[in-house]
């Protein structure tokens, strides 16, 4: 079986929900960390699809979304002989963990999420898997016994949450779960919509012209950028209050060249908007094009099944553990 570098003694888990095709926002604010931590720590890396199901989706498309997702990751850097990649619905553990954990959370702290609130504003109609999803996000947490899960600010709460649930479930019953920290990613990364540079560039964006998706042909990708939204101002220059759309651009740069940010103020000084869109738009499609290239060797290989395979073994295990350990201290048959 699989093992770990015996050197890396802390943890993290992370995932990306196959909500549609990652964008660049994700790519940056999310996978690019991925690969940069997976030296560092002992990764769990999961494909989110219980999370996704939240929000209705196309079960075609979203099939579809899962493996491809899986796929990306590779493509992306992410080392399948240093992380654990597996597919959430694949170990059912996490289910099983979850219901145990709802019955030990009040319904008062999950009336309080911010981000349910959010999201239920937006849909009346929406399902009880959108108020109970925090709790399944603290069973994949703490199925693993994980140090660190790292998030942005606006996940905060629900990793508050999974410490509260497991703080409270060890007082209750003993000592069964590791109290995780949140790992609050620098700001700044956070990639806006190209259209809307307010708004974030979201995967299920309903206007696609702001969104670039990794998988977009390179042409639309340079449509894209040499569209994308800007000011009249004709400065190049780091200002995301008054300039958001030129302020975006410089973000995207500098998280794919590692270049700073007056770096690039003092090279595009006195240049139009038109020259440093192209400088953007060659940036962004050389980093997709070759991850494409990746991408479309992997999709159809069977190593992806290796993988996947081998992997949910591991983690069935490690879960499956938690679970009897959970039902034990509950009282319930083992
Ligand atoms: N625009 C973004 N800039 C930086 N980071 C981003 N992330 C998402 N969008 C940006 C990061 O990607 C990770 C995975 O996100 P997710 O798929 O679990 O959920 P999300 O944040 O809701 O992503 P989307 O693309 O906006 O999906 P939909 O449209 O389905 O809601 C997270 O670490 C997130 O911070």
């Amino acid at each position: 079986m699989k093992e770990f570098d015996q050197k890396i003694t802390k943890s993290i888990l992370t995932g990306v929900q196959p909500s549609g095709v990652i964008t660049l926002g994700n790519y940056i604010g999310a996978i690019k960390q991925m690969v940069r931590m997976q030296d560092e720590f002992k990764s769990y890396i999961f494909i989110a699809d219980m999370h996704a199901i939240t929000i209705p989706q196309d079960p075609a498309s979203l099939h579809k979304n899962i493996r491809s997702l899986v796929a990306l990751y590779l493509a992306c850097g992410i080392d399948p002989n240093k992380n654990i990649i597996f597919i959430q619905s694949e170990n059912e553990y996490h289910a099983n963990i979850s219901w145990l954990l709802e019955c030990n959370t009040p319904f008062g702290e999950l009336s309080r999420m911010t981000q349910f609130k959010d999201k239920s504003s937006k849909n009346v109609n929406f399902y009880a898997g959108l108020f109970t999803y925090p709790v399944l996000m603290a069973a994949d947490i703490l199925a693993y016994d994980v140090d660190y899960v790292p998030v942005g600010i606006d996940q905060k709460q629900h990793v508050e949450l999974a410490r509260n649930i497991a703080e409270r479930f060890n007082k209750k019953y003993g000592e069964t779960f590791k109290i995780p920290d949140a790992y609050i990613t620098k700001s700044g990364t956070k990639i806006m919509d190209l259209v809307n540079p307010d708004k974030k560039m979201s995967k299920s964006s309903a206007n696609q012209k702001g969104v670039i998706y990794i998988l977009d042909d390179l042409k639309v990708i340079q449509k894209k950028i040499m569209s994308a939204t800007t000011d009249s101002e004709c400065l190049i220059k780091y200002d995301p209050e008054n300039k958001p759309g030129i302020s975006n651009l410089i973000n995207i740069c500098v998280a794919l060249t590692g270049k700073k940010v007056e770096e690039i103020e003092r090279d595009f000084a006195g240049k139009n908007y038109g020259e440093f869109k192209k400088y953007v738009a060659n940036i962004v499609t050389t980093e997709i094009s070759s991850i494409q290239k990746r991408y479309y060797d992997i999709i159809n290989s069977s190593t992806l099944d290796k993988i996947l395979d081998e992997n949910i073994k591991i983690t069935r295990e490690i879960a499956k553990n938690k679970f009897m350990l959970m039902k034990e201290k509950m009282g319930l048959y083992k």
